[in-house]
Protein backbone atom coordinates (compact mmCIF):
# COMPACT_ATOMS: atom_id res chain seq x y z
CA UNK A 1 0.00 0.00 0.00
CA UNK A 2 1.37 3.20 -1.38
CA UNK A 3 1.14 5.53 1.77
CA UNK A 4 1.21 9.99 1.40
CA UNK A 5 3.85 11.56 2.79
CA UNK A 6 1.67 13.71 4.64
CA UNK A 7 -0.47 11.06 5.95
CA UNK A 8 0.29 9.06 9.24
CA UNK A 9 -1.44 5.91 10.32
CA UNK A 10 -3.48 5.64 13.84
CA UNK A 11 -2.20 2.64 15.30
CA UNK A 12 -4.76 1.16 17.90
CA UNK A 13 -2.08 1.30 21.07
CA UNK A 14 -2.55 5.43 21.22
CA UNK A 15 -0.37 7.06 23.45
CA UNK A 16 -1.62 9.62 26.31
CA UNK A 17 -0.07 13.02 25.34
CA UNK A 18 1.74 14.58 28.73
CA UNK A 19 -0.71 17.56 29.84
CA UNK A 20 1.07 20.60 30.11
CA UNK A 21 2.95 21.15 33.41
CA UNK A 22 1.94 24.72 35.37
CA UNK A 23 5.02 26.95 34.54
CA UNK A 24 3.66 29.83 36.20
CA UNK A 25 -0.42 30.96 36.62
CA UNK A 26 -1.57 34.69 36.78
CA UNK A 27 -1.87 35.88 40.31
CA UNK A 28 -4.74 36.14 42.34
CA UNK A 29 -7.53 39.27 41.33
CA UNK A 30 -8.35 41.30 43.88
CA UNK A 31 -12.15 40.92 44.68
CA UNK A 32 -12.97 43.42 48.24
CA UNK A 33 -11.64 44.27 51.11
CA UNK A 34 -12.87 45.21 55.13
CA UNK A 35 -11.53 46.51 58.34
CA UNK A 36 -9.96 49.31 59.51
CA UNK A 37 -8.52 50.21 63.01
CA UNK A 38 -11.07 50.21 66.07
CA UNK A 39 -12.16 47.70 68.19
CA UNK A 40 -16.08 48.22 66.95
CA UNK A 41 -17.86 45.44 65.12
CA UNK A 42 -16.12 44.88 61.50
CA UNK A 43 -12.90 46.85 63.00
CA UNK A 44 -9.06 45.00 63.43
CA UNK A 45 -6.40 45.68 66.40
CA UNK A 46 -3.34 43.80 63.91
CA UNK A 47 -5.24 40.62 63.09
CA UNK A 48 -2.64 37.58 62.78
CA UNK A 49 -4.93 34.72 62.28
CA UNK A 50 -7.42 33.67 59.58
CA UNK A 51 -9.80 30.55 59.13
CA UNK A 52 -12.47 30.02 56.75
CA UNK A 53 -14.77 27.07 58.08
CA UNK A 54 -17.13 24.68 54.97
CA UNK A 55 -19.65 26.98 54.73
CA UNK A 56 -16.88 29.62 53.76
CA UNK A 57 -17.60 32.12 56.81
CA UNK A 58 -14.20 33.97 57.40
CA UNK A 59 -13.28 33.59 61.25
CA UNK A 60 -10.68 36.35 62.01
CA UNK A 61 -8.05 36.08 64.91
CA UNK A 62 -8.32 39.72 66.00
CA UNK A 63 -5.15 40.11 67.83
CA UNK A 64 -4.46 43.26 69.43
CA UNK A 65 -8.41 42.49 70.73
CA UNK A 66 -7.90 39.71 71.99
CA UNK A 67 -10.99 38.47 70.24
CA UNK A 68 -12.65 36.26 67.50
CA UNK A 69 -14.73 38.01 64.73
CA UNK A 70 -16.84 35.82 62.08
CA UNK A 71 -17.75 37.23 59.07
CA UNK A 72 -19.22 36.06 55.51
CA UNK A 73 -17.29 35.54 52.78
CA UNK A 74 -18.01 38.60 51.71
CA UNK A 75 -17.06 40.63 55.02
CA UNK A 76 -20.19 40.84 56.67
CA UNK A 77 -19.91 41.19 60.52
CA UNK A 78 -21.97 38.10 61.85
CA UNK A 79 -20.73 37.68 65.48
CA UNK A 80 -17.57 37.67 67.71
CA UNK A 81 -16.39 36.26 71.15
CA UNK A 82 -13.37 36.67 73.48
CA UNK A 83 -11.74 39.37 75.61
CA UNK A 84 -8.28 39.75 77.09
CA UNK A 85 -7.59 37.24 80.26
CA UNK A 86 -6.87 33.67 81.22
CA UNK A 87 -11.11 32.19 81.46
CA UNK A 88 -12.89 29.80 79.47
CA UNK A 89 -13.27 31.70 76.02
CA UNK A 90 -10.35 34.76 76.88
CA UNK A 91 -7.39 35.42 75.00
CA UNK A 92 -3.89 36.86 76.10
CA UNK A 93 -2.40 38.08 72.53
CA UNK A 94 -4.16 34.87 70.28
CA UNK A 95 -2.00 34.28 67.06
CA UNK A 96 -3.31 30.81 64.97
CA UNK A 97 -6.42 29.82 64.04
CA UNK A 98 -7.49 25.98 62.61
CA UNK A 99 -10.69 24.69 62.04
CA UNK A 100 -11.37 20.85 62.51
CA UNK A 101 -13.07 18.40 60.23
CA UNK A 102 -16.54 18.35 62.51
CA UNK A 103 -16.52 22.72 62.42
CA UNK A 104 -14.77 22.92 65.80
CA UNK A 105 -12.47 26.09 66.39
CA UNK A 106 -8.73 25.83 67.74
CA UNK A 107 -6.96 29.05 68.63
CA UNK A 108 -3.77 29.16 70.17
CA UNK A 109 -2.94 32.26 72.00
CA UNK A 110 0.48 33.13 72.48
CA UNK A 111 0.04 35.21 75.90
CA UNK A 112 -1.27 32.25 78.07
CA UNK A 113 0.48 29.34 75.99
CA UNK A 114 -2.19 27.38 75.54
CA UNK A 115 -4.78 25.77 72.84
CA UNK A 116 -8.80 27.17 73.25
CA UNK A 117 -11.19 24.68 71.39
CA UNK A 118 -14.72 25.98 70.67
CA UNK A 119 -17.77 25.04 68.64
CA UNK A 120 -18.26 27.12 65.24
CA UNK A 121 -20.32 29.02 67.26
CA UNK A 122 -17.47 30.18 69.64
CA UNK A 123 -18.79 28.41 72.81
CA UNK A 124 -15.71 27.02 74.87
CA UNK A 125 -15.47 23.74 74.91
CA UNK A 126 -11.93 22.56 76.17
CA UNK A 127 -8.10 23.85 76.67
CA UNK A 128 -4.58 22.81 76.82
CA UNK A 129 -1.16 24.15 77.54
CA UNK A 130 0.81 25.53 79.81
CA UNK A 131 4.04 27.62 79.89
CA UNK A 132 7.43 25.19 79.17
CA UNK A 133 9.51 22.50 77.31
CA UNK A 134 7.45 19.43 78.43
CA UNK A 135 5.10 17.92 75.70
CA UNK A 136 2.01 19.88 75.58
CA UNK A 137 3.89 23.03 76.72
CA UNK A 138 4.65 25.76 74.69
CA UNK A 139 7.00 29.12 74.88
CA UNK A 140 4.62 31.49 72.54
CA UNK A 141 2.65 29.16 70.49
CA UNK A 142 2.21 31.05 66.96
CA UNK A 143 0.43 29.23 64.04
CA UNK A 144 -1.86 26.30 64.20
CA UNK A 145 -3.27 23.93 61.80
CA UNK A 146 -5.64 21.28 62.07
CA UNK A 147 -5.54 17.92 59.76
CA UNK A 148 -9.06 16.26 57.67
CA UNK A 149 -8.38 13.71 60.70
CA UNK A 150 -8.83 16.19 63.35
CA UNK A 151 -4.98 16.09 64.42
CA UNK A 152 -4.00 19.72 65.62
CA UNK A 153 -0.10 21.00 64.77
CA UNK A 154 1.03 24.01 66.92
CA UNK A 155 3.76 26.54 66.05
CA UNK A 156 5.80 26.12 69.26
CA UNK A 157 7.87 29.30 68.06
CA UNK A 158 10.51 29.75 70.94
CA UNK A 159 11.09 26.02 71.35
CA UNK A 160 12.08 25.66 67.55
CA UNK A 161 9.12 22.67 67.28
CA UNK A 162 6.01 21.49 65.96
CA UNK A 163 3.65 19.80 68.52
CA UNK A 164 1.29 17.49 67.13
CA UNK A 165 -1.91 16.89 69.16
CA UNK A 166 -5.81 14.73 68.88
CA UNK A 167 -8.27 16.86 68.53
CA UNK A 168 -9.00 17.12 71.97
CA UNK A 169 -5.61 18.00 73.03
CA UNK A 170 -3.87 14.68 73.75
CA UNK A 171 -0.23 15.18 73.24
CA UNK A 172 0.45 12.86 69.99
CA UNK A 173 4.32 13.95 68.89
CA UNK A 174 6.66 16.81 68.42
CA UNK A 175 9.78 17.57 66.26
CA UNK A 176 12.19 19.92 65.75
CA UNK A 177 15.20 21.43 67.41
CA UNK A 178 17.02 24.63 66.78
CA UNK A 179 19.21 25.21 64.15
CA UNK A 180 18.86 25.62 59.96
CA UNK A 181 19.34 22.22 58.87
CA UNK A 182 16.56 20.00 57.66
CA UNK A 183 13.72 19.17 60.28
CA UNK A 184 15.57 22.14 62.87
CA UNK A 185 14.00 25.71 63.08
CA UNK A 186 14.85 29.15 63.82
CA UNK A 187 11.00 30.06 65.46
CA UNK A 188 8.84 28.34 64.06
CA UNK A 189 5.86 30.67 62.80
CA UNK A 190 3.25 29.50 60.24
CA UNK A 191 1.79 25.81 59.48
CA UNK A 192 -0.03 23.94 57.50
CA UNK A 193 -1.64 21.21 56.67
CA UNK A 194 -2.53 19.38 52.64
CA UNK A 195 -5.37 16.82 51.93
CA UNK A 196 -2.58 14.16 52.09
CA UNK A 197 -1.70 15.46 55.66
CA UNK A 198 1.89 16.75 55.04
CA UNK A 199 2.50 19.46 57.10
CA UNK A 200 4.51 22.89 55.83
CA UNK A 201 6.16 24.73 58.46
CA UNK A 202 7.42 28.07 57.74
CA UNK A 203 10.01 29.43 60.56
CA UNK A 204 12.53 32.69 60.74
CA UNK A 205 14.42 31.36 58.17
CA UNK A 206 14.16 31.99 54.52
CA UNK A 207 12.43 28.79 53.35
CA UNK A 208 9.25 26.26 53.58
CA UNK A 209 9.64 22.68 55.00
CA UNK A 210 7.42 19.96 54.14
CA UNK A 211 7.15 17.17 56.64
CA UNK A 212 5.04 13.81 56.48
CA UNK A 213 1.73 13.76 59.64
CA UNK A 214 4.40 12.61 61.86
CA UNK A 215 7.40 14.73 61.27
CA UNK A 216 9.96 13.34 59.24
CA UNK A 217 11.65 15.66 56.85
CA UNK A 218 10.66 15.44 53.61
CA UNK A 219 12.04 18.52 51.34
CA UNK A 220 12.49 21.95 51.66
CA UNK A 221 12.73 25.18 49.08
CA UNK A 222 13.60 28.57 49.61
CA UNK A 223 16.35 31.12 50.35
CA UNK A 224 17.05 34.91 51.17
CA UNK A 225 15.83 37.54 48.77
CA UNK A 226 13.07 39.43 46.67
CA UNK A 227 13.12 37.14 44.40
CA UNK A 228 10.62 34.74 42.81
CA UNK A 229 10.73 31.91 45.77
CA UNK A 230 12.54 33.76 47.90
CA UNK A 231 11.89 35.27 51.37
CA UNK A 232 12.13 37.43 54.11
CA UNK A 233 10.33 35.77 57.16
CA UNK A 234 7.48 33.47 55.93
CA UNK A 235 4.67 33.60 58.43
CA UNK A 236 1.43 32.76 57.17
CA UNK A 237 0.95 29.08 55.51
CA UNK A 238 -2.65 27.70 53.67
CA UNK A 239 -2.46 25.32 51.85
CA UNK A 240 -5.93 25.10 49.28
CA UNK A 241 -8.15 21.83 47.99
CA UNK A 242 -5.92 21.37 44.77
CA UNK A 243 -2.66 21.12 46.95
CA UNK A 244 -1.40 24.72 46.15
CA UNK A 245 1.09 26.21 49.05
CA UNK A 246 0.44 29.68 50.14
CA UNK A 247 2.67 31.98 51.93
CA UNK A 248 2.33 35.52 53.56
CA UNK A 249 5.90 36.85 52.85
CA UNK A 250 5.48 38.61 56.13
CA UNK A 251 8.56 41.00 55.85
CA UNK A 252 8.38 41.29 52.13
CA UNK A 253 4.92 42.68 52.36
CA UNK A 254 3.09 40.01 49.85
CA UNK A 255 1.93 36.50 49.11
CA UNK A 256 3.79 33.58 47.31
CA UNK A 257 1.68 30.52 45.63
CA UNK A 258 3.65 27.46 45.00
CA UNK A 259 3.22 23.84 44.11
CA UNK A 260 3.17 21.17 47.07
CA UNK A 261 6.37 20.65 46.10
CA UNK A 262 7.56 23.83 46.13
CA UNK A 263 7.34 24.82 42.61
CA UNK A 264 7.14 28.90 42.25
CA UNK A 265 3.45 29.62 40.66
CA UNK A 266 3.02 33.32 40.77
CA UNK A 267 3.48 35.93 43.71
CA UNK A 268 1.73 39.02 44.28
CA UNK A 269 1.52 42.49 46.82
CA UNK A 270 3.94 45.45 47.52
CA UNK A 271 3.88 47.31 50.74
CA UNK A 272 0.80 49.91 51.01
CA UNK A 273 -2.54 50.55 51.63
CA UNK A 274 -3.79 49.93 48.40
CA UNK A 275 -5.64 47.23 46.96
CA UNK A 276 -3.69 44.05 46.76
CA UNK A 277 -0.80 45.55 48.62
CA UNK A 278 -0.21 44.78 52.42
CA UNK A 279 1.73 45.87 55.43
CA UNK A 280 2.59 43.18 57.20
CA UNK A 281 0.56 40.30 56.31
CA UNK A 282 0.94 37.33 58.79
CA UNK A 283 -1.72 35.29 57.29
CA UNK A 284 -3.64 34.10 54.53
CA UNK A 285 -5.87 31.25 54.24
CA UNK A 286 -7.38 29.76 51.02
CA UNK A 287 -10.89 27.99 50.70
CA UNK A 288 -12.29 25.57 48.50
CA UNK A 289 -13.94 27.96 46.20
CA UNK A 290 -11.11 29.69 44.34
CA UNK A 291 -10.66 32.38 47.26
CA UNK A 292 -7.76 33.57 49.52
CA UNK A 293 -7.71 35.34 52.31
CA UNK A 294 -5.22 37.63 53.62
CA UNK A 295 -4.89 39.15 57.63
CA UNK A 296 -3.26 42.31 56.23
CA UNK A 297 -2.40 42.63 60.19
CA UNK A 298 -0.75 46.63 59.88
CA UNK A 299 -3.31 47.70 57.58
CA UNK A 300 -5.67 46.27 60.19
CA UNK A 301 -7.93 45.03 57.04
CA UNK A 302 -8.82 41.58 55.84
CA UNK A 303 -8.49 41.45 51.81
CA UNK A 304 -10.24 38.64 49.56
CA UNK A 305 -8.90 37.19 46.15
CA UNK A 306 -9.90 35.53 43.46
CA UNK A 307 -7.29 32.32 42.39
CA UNK A 308 -6.85 33.05 38.31
CA UNK A 309 -9.04 30.78 36.41
CA UNK A 310 -7.21 28.14 34.59
CA UNK A 311 -8.59 26.73 31.65
CA UNK A 312 -9.03 23.40 30.68
CA UNK A 313 -6.44 21.13 28.78
CA UNK A 314 -7.86 19.53 25.60
CA UNK A 315 -4.25 18.10 24.37
CA UNK A 316 -3.94 14.43 26.09
CA UNK A 317 -8.02 13.90 24.46
CA UNK A 318 -9.03 10.35 23.24
CA UNK A 319 -12.04 9.16 22.09
CA UNK A 320 -14.09 6.57 24.05
CA UNK A 321 -13.55 4.21 20.79
CA UNK A 322 -10.35 4.65 18.69
CA UNK A 323 -11.03 1.78 16.37
CA UNK A 324 -15.35 0.82 14.48
CA UNK A 325 -15.50 -2.49 13.75
CA UNK A 326 -17.22 -3.96 12.03
CA UNK A 327 -18.43 -2.10 9.22
CA UNK A 328 -21.94 -2.82 9.20
CA UNK A 329 -23.00 0.87 8.35
CA UNK A 330 -24.93 1.44 11.70
CA UNK A 331 -23.91 4.12 14.35
CA UNK A 332 -21.78 3.94 16.80
CA UNK A 333 -21.84 6.48 19.96
CA UNK A 334 -18.38 7.89 20.48
CA UNK A 335 -17.44 10.27 23.95
CA UNK A 336 -14.62 12.36 24.67
CA UNK A 337 -12.05 11.25 27.09
CA UNK A 338 -8.88 12.90 28.77
CA UNK A 339 -9.48 16.51 28.79
CA UNK A 340 -8.65 17.76 32.01
CA UNK A 341 -9.10 21.04 34.01
CA UNK A 342 -5.92 22.26 36.44
CA UNK A 343 -8.42 24.11 38.91
CA UNK A 344 -10.70 20.31 38.82
CA UNK A 345 -13.83 22.94 37.66
CA UNK A 346 -16.32 20.95 36.02
CA UNK A 347 -16.02 20.67 32.73
CA UNK A 348 -18.43 20.82 29.38
CA UNK A 349 -17.84 19.27 26.00
CA UNK A 350 -19.27 20.10 23.05
CA UNK A 351 -18.66 18.08 19.77
CA UNK A 352 -18.32 21.14 17.09
CA UNK A 353 -17.82 19.56 13.74
CA UNK A 354 -17.05 16.02 12.04
CA UNK A 355 -14.70 15.55 9.15
CA UNK A 356 -13.55 12.33 7.79
CA UNK A 357 -11.28 11.76 4.43
CA UNK A 358 -13.49 9.19 2.39
CA UNK A 359 -16.24 10.83 0.21
CA UNK A 360 -19.77 10.63 1.49
CA UNK A 361 -21.78 7.63 -0.23
CA UNK A 362 -18.56 6.70 -2.17
CA UNK A 363 -18.14 3.90 -4.32
CA UNK A 364 -18.56 0.95 -2.12
CA UNK A 365 -18.98 2.65 1.04
CA UNK A 366 -22.45 2.25 1.05
CA UNK A 367 -25.56 4.59 -0.05
CA UNK A 368 -26.45 5.61 3.80
CA UNK A 369 -25.95 9.44 4.94
CA UNK A 370 -25.24 11.51 6.86
CA UNK A 371 -21.89 9.83 8.50
CA UNK A 372 -22.23 11.31 11.84
CA UNK A 373 -24.70 13.10 14.03
CA UNK A 374 -23.68 15.57 16.82
CA UNK A 375 -25.00 15.09 20.28
CA UNK A 376 -23.80 17.50 22.68
CA UNK A 377 -20.76 15.92 24.35
CA UNK A 378 -20.95 12.75 22.04
CA UNK A 379 -21.02 11.90 18.46
CA UNK A 380 -22.65 9.33 16.22
CA UNK A 381 -20.20 7.55 13.34
CA UNK A 382 -21.39 5.49 10.83
CA UNK A 383 -19.48 2.44 11.01
CA UNK A 384 -18.26 2.29 7.18
CA UNK A 385 -15.49 2.89 5.06
CA UNK A 386 -14.52 2.58 1.40
CA UNK A 387 -13.97 -1.02 0.14
CA UNK A 388 -11.20 -0.17 -1.93
CA UNK A 389 -9.75 2.37 0.47
CA UNK A 390 -7.04 2.13 3.20
CA UNK A 391 -9.59 3.08 5.96
CA UNK A 392 -12.44 5.93 6.94
CA UNK A 393 -10.40 8.96 9.43
CA UNK A 394 -13.50 10.72 11.14
CA UNK A 395 -11.66 13.91 12.69
CA UNK A 396 -13.78 15.11 15.73
CA UNK A 397 -13.49 18.88 16.76
CA UNK A 398 -14.84 19.88 20.21
CA UNK A 399 -15.07 22.50 22.96
CA UNK A 400 -14.01 21.81 26.30
CA UNK A 401 -15.46 24.48 28.71
CA UNK A 402 -15.34 25.28 32.80
CA UNK A 403 -17.77 27.58 34.09
CA UNK A 404 -15.22 30.12 34.65
CA UNK A 405 -15.09 31.62 30.99
CA UNK A 406 -11.89 29.28 30.55
CA UNK A 407 -12.07 26.91 27.21
CA UNK A 408 -9.68 24.93 25.34
CA UNK A 409 -10.99 23.40 21.36
CA UNK A 410 -9.25 20.27 20.55
CA UNK A 411 -9.82 17.19 18.20
CA UNK A 412 -9.84 13.65 18.29
CA UNK A 413 -9.63 11.13 15.79
CA UNK A 414 -11.42 7.26 15.03
CA UNK A 415 -11.00 4.82 12.53
CA UNK A 416 -12.55 2.52 11.08
CA UNK A 417 -9.92 0.41 9.05
CA UNK A 418 -10.07 -1.39 6.18
CA UNK A 419 -9.57 -4.49 7.35
CA UNK A 420 -8.36 -6.68 10.96
CA UNK A 421 -4.94 -7.39 9.13
CA UNK A 422 -2.31 -6.16 12.11
CA UNK A 423 -1.18 -3.20 12.75
CA UNK A 424 -5.00 -2.37 12.44
CA UNK A 425 -5.31 1.38 11.71
CA UNK A 426 -6.31 3.91 8.85
CA UNK A 427 -4.18 6.42 6.64
CA UNK A 428 -5.56 9.56 6.78
CA UNK A 429 -5.92 10.85 4.03
CA UNK A 430 -7.09 14.71 5.20
CA UNK A 431 -10.21 15.99 6.93
CA UNK A 432 -11.78 16.60 3.22
CA UNK A 433 -15.62 15.68 3.58
CA UNK A 434 -17.97 16.78 6.39
CA UNK A 435 -19.46 13.51 7.61
CA UNK A 436 -22.74 15.77 8.98
CA1 LIG B 1 -10.63 26.14 35.18
CA1 LIG C 1 -8.26 6.92 4.55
Amino acid sequence: MRVPAHAWILILSLALHPSAAGAGVDAPEFILQWGSRGAANGQFSGPHGIEIDADGKVYVVDTGNNRIQVFTSDGVFLFQWGSFGAGPGQFNHPHGIGIGPMGNVYVAATGNNRVQKFTSEGIFLTTWGSFGDGDGQFRHNHGLAVDDDGNVFVADRNQNRVQKFTSDGLFVTAWGVPGMGDGEFTGTNGVAVDAEGNVFVGDGSPRIQKFTNDGVFITSWGSAGVGDGQFNFPRGLSVDHMGNLFVADRNLHRMQQFTGTGVFLTRWGTLGTGEGQFNFPYAVRADENGFVFVADSSNHRVQKFRIANQPPLCEAAMPTTAILWPPNHTFASVGIVGVSDPDDDALMITVTGVMQDERIQGAGAGTTSPDAVLQGSDVLLRKERSGRGNGRIYSIDFIAEDSKGGSCMGAISVCVPHDRKKPIGCVDDGPTYNSL
